[in-house]
């Protein structure tokens, strides 16, 4: 593995600002939390060898005491998740459209704490639950923090903050017996989904392909809502955030993310881990739609509602900075579970727009934390602690950390010299948006967000037909789990009014049939069934297709094979030349490497040289790596050839559409895997399996060419059959 070089990593303020709070054990006694050493901390003190213990023994006591508080309560959303640090750099030209401050100079590196999350799942859960993942972003700026919320999707399921803990309740394991675990496969959740059609879009997403990434460092992220930029003469710009991974934005296929969670539940995890701790930095480049306030209403949807997207082929993002992963935490709790963010957390010159359910979140997070973190002084825990000065007259609370000193918390004040003193805007003083609003209250949703199916339509017509079956595979498997029937029935119904091949597909798997005029849905709520009837609004659509929504066709991905794991199948005989040819290459290219081999130690090659074998054939499978490679070696095929764990692994790879390489006697090995056929056939090349045979001249950049395009799709039609 490549170390990576620490002289290389960019100082960091908040690295060294967490400095302070780093304890380290090495070569120091044992003490109580008073600082008293400890002479035996294996006994507890007691009134003779065997007899009870006593109440005096203020080591156990404070020893068990502490233990018993360990856990505080997991996020009630987005529980499970993987931090790291780093930081950004602007490119500078975003300076003419926001004053913030991090966005002027492209010489400063904010630093950075990202953590990326499931949503439903607990904190225990797998990795690979077909779920949302959260990109939640924390800038420790010059001028305070800010904090950039977003999800690896781009819209929401719902439109009004005040169905969240509606949509959340419907997701997490059923109140009754709690299951199933990190999952939406169950009745509550599609039940609440199939009488909420502004959900429709999001559903879309949802069962994609990007609800299962290959990895967190292969992921595309959003702030969701419409943001404002505001410039130094108070002029508003809306804005929407994206973040463009430099790997490209790529996922696993189905079977695998299933198999992926039995056999490495933590596997997102280990990846963004080892990524870093091997100097392969994760980056991303931040990039902006930036809409005059002039043209809010010139969308066939509205700016303000959650559910929708803004076309990249209408506007276009612009980049305007880039950011870096450089450094695991130390510490998982006081890191990861601590850090607290909040879409509340702007700066001067970022403001919020009235989307509704930003406003609602607005609220909730500051209050999640008085619970989860158990008070307000939950800013003052290291990761959340600001690198700009703070003062102000905020007093006291549990485990407050600062001493606040002179007699004054109160503004005005003449005691204190009028100290600490308001900032002028042109002191860097937050002010926010002065916007106009002339409006009575009213509980109604905007007439401009009643359109749910034009976008749900745009996101699936803009897909592959491959990724269009996956969408379709999904439906099927998660309604499949549904036990009530007209639940199916209502999501057919919705289905069908995004698109008819869709809704026919999903029914014909179900075994049902489309709800029709004639047929019409069963609502499965009595009386008031017509109030839940969706008349949708007709309205005119100007983007038609927009590929920047398929992985497949998107352009930001690039035939990068960096990072990429393949594992070399081998036992004791394999042919060490064949090994190094592929290995080389590979490397060179920023690919790793794993032999894994028919024992947990080493293997021999044909000329008796050892061979370190990085993962026993047993304890890995196919669906952990992006490849396999055969080395040639005509006993080490041999041996390969008895353990069924080996065909099983060529097997898998096969379906999950991966590139499979095999070296001379290597080939042998695939004559005994389900896709025999395809050799004798010569259906090789176009389905990704690249033999020595075959491609004699350029056997190992073919391989590399076609682990470049991620995967085979085409191979998925006839796997099916
Ligand atoms: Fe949220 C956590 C993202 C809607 C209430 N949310 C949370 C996290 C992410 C998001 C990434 C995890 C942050 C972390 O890693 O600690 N949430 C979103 C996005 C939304 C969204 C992109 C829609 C655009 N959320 C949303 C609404 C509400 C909440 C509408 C409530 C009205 N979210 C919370 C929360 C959480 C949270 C309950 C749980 C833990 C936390 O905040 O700190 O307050």
């Amino acid at each position: 593995m490549r170390q990576p070089d620490k002289k290389n990593i960019p100082e960091n303020l908040k690295q060294n600002d967490l400095e302070k709070n780093k304890s380290d054990g090495t070569d120091q006694f044992l003490t109580t939390d008073q600082g008293v050493k400890i002479n035996d901390d294996n006994n507890s003190l007691k009134a003779g060898e065997r007899g009870p213990s006593l109440l005096e023994d203020f080591i156990l006591r404070e020893k068990i005491t502490h233990f018993d508080h360990e856990r505080i309560p997991e996020r009630i959303v987005h529980a499970r998740g993987s931090a790291a640090h780093g930081y950004f750099e602007a490119y500078s030209n975003a300076a003419k459209y926001t004053k913030t401050g991090f966005l002027q100079d492209s010489n400063v590196k904010t630093p950075v704490f990202v953590r990326f999350s499931t949503v439903a799942g607990f904190r225990g859960s797998t990795d690979l639950a077909r779920d949302v993942r959260g990109f939640a972003v924390k800038f420790y700026t010059q001028e305070g923090i800010f904090d950039l919320v977003g999800n690896n999707i781009p819209i929401f399921f719902i439109q009004d903050a005040s169905k969240f803990p509606d949509l959340v309740h419907a997701v997490k394991p059923e109140p009754h017996n709690e299951m199933p675990q990190a999952a939406s496969a169950h009745d509550t959740f599609w039940d609440f989904i199939s009488l909420m059609p502004e959900s429709m879009h999001m559903i879309m997403w949802t069962m994609s392909d990007r609800a299962i990434p290959r990895s967190y460092r292969m992921m595309e992220g959003f702030g969701v809502h419409t943001f404002r930029f505001i410039d130094k003469s108070n002029k508003s710009t809306f804005v929407k955030f994206h973040w463009k991974p430099k790997l490209g934005t790529h996922a696993v296929v189905w079977d695998e993310a299933i198999k992926i969670s039995g056999n490495d539940p933590d596997f997102h995890r280990r990846d963004l881990w080892e990524a870093i701790e091997s100097g392969n930095f994760p980056e991303w480049e931040l990039g902006v739609q930036l809409i005059p306030e002039a043209d809010e209403h010139k969308f066939d949807f509205d700016l303000l509602d959650p559910t929708k997207l803004v076309p990249e082929e209408l506007v276009p993002v612009t980049l305007i900075g880039k950011m870096v992963l450089n450094r695991n935490p130390d510490n998982f709790f006081a890191e990861t579970e601590q850090v607290a963010f909040h879409p509340g957390h702007v700066l001067p010159g970022i403001d919020f727009t009235n989307d509704p359910l930003l406003q609602g979140r607005l609220f909730s997070y500051t209050d999640t934390q008085l619970s989860r973190l158990g008070g307000s002084n939950f800013h003052e825990i290291p990761i959340n602690r600001t690198l700009a000065p703070m003062h102000n007259n905020q007093r006291d609370g549990h485990m407050r950390q600062e001493i606040n000193t002179g007699r004054v918390s109160y503004f005005p004040n003449s005691l204190g010299g009028g100290c600490p003193y308001q900032a002028k805007i042109e002191e860097g003083g937050f002010a926010s948006f002065n916007e106009r609003v002339d409006a009575q209250k009213v509980r109604e949703r905007s007439k401009s967000f009643s359109d749910h199916f034009s976008q749900a339509k745009l996101f699936f017509d803009s897909q592959t037909e491959i990724e269009q079956n996956h969408i379709i595979n999904a439906l099927r498997f998660e309604l499949g789990k549904v036990e009530t029937p007209a639940i199916r029935e209502r999501m057919v119904g919705l289905l069908s009014l995004v698109d008819m091949k869709l809704a026919q597909e999903v029914a014909n798997g179900l075994g049902i049939l489309v709800p029709t005029p004639e047929k019409p849905i069963n609502h499965g709520i009595g009386a008031d069934a017509d109030k839940n009837k969706h008349e949708p609004d007709k309205v005119q659509v100007k983007t038609l297709i927009s590929d920047a929504l398929s992985m497949i066709k998107n352009k930001n991905n690039s035939n990068t094979i960096q990072t990429r794991n393949i594992a070399f199948l081998c036992s004791d005989g394999v042919d060490a030349i064949s090994i190094n040819a592929m290995k080389k290459v590979l490397e060179a290219k920023g690919a790793t490497v794993k032999i894994i081999g028919t024992n947990a130690t080493a293997i021999k090659s044909s000329t008796n040289t050892e061979i370190k074998v990085d993962h026993s054939l047993l304890t890995v499978s196919s669906v952990l790596f992006d490849a396999v490679f055969v080395p040639s070696g005509k006993k080490s095929v041999n041996a390969l050839q008895q353990q069924e764990k080996a065909i099983e692994f060529l097997n898998d790879a096969y379906k999950h559409c991966k590139v499979i390489g095999a070296d001379k006697e290597g080939i042998e090995l695939l004559n005994a895997t389900n896709f025999s056929f395809k050799l004798s056939n010569k259906m090789i090349f176009e389905d990704g399996i690249i033999t020595s045979d075959a491609f004699s001249d350029n056997f190992e950049q073919t391989f590399i060419d076609i682990l470049g395009k991620h995967r085979i799709w085409s191979r998925e039609k006839h796997v099916a059959k």
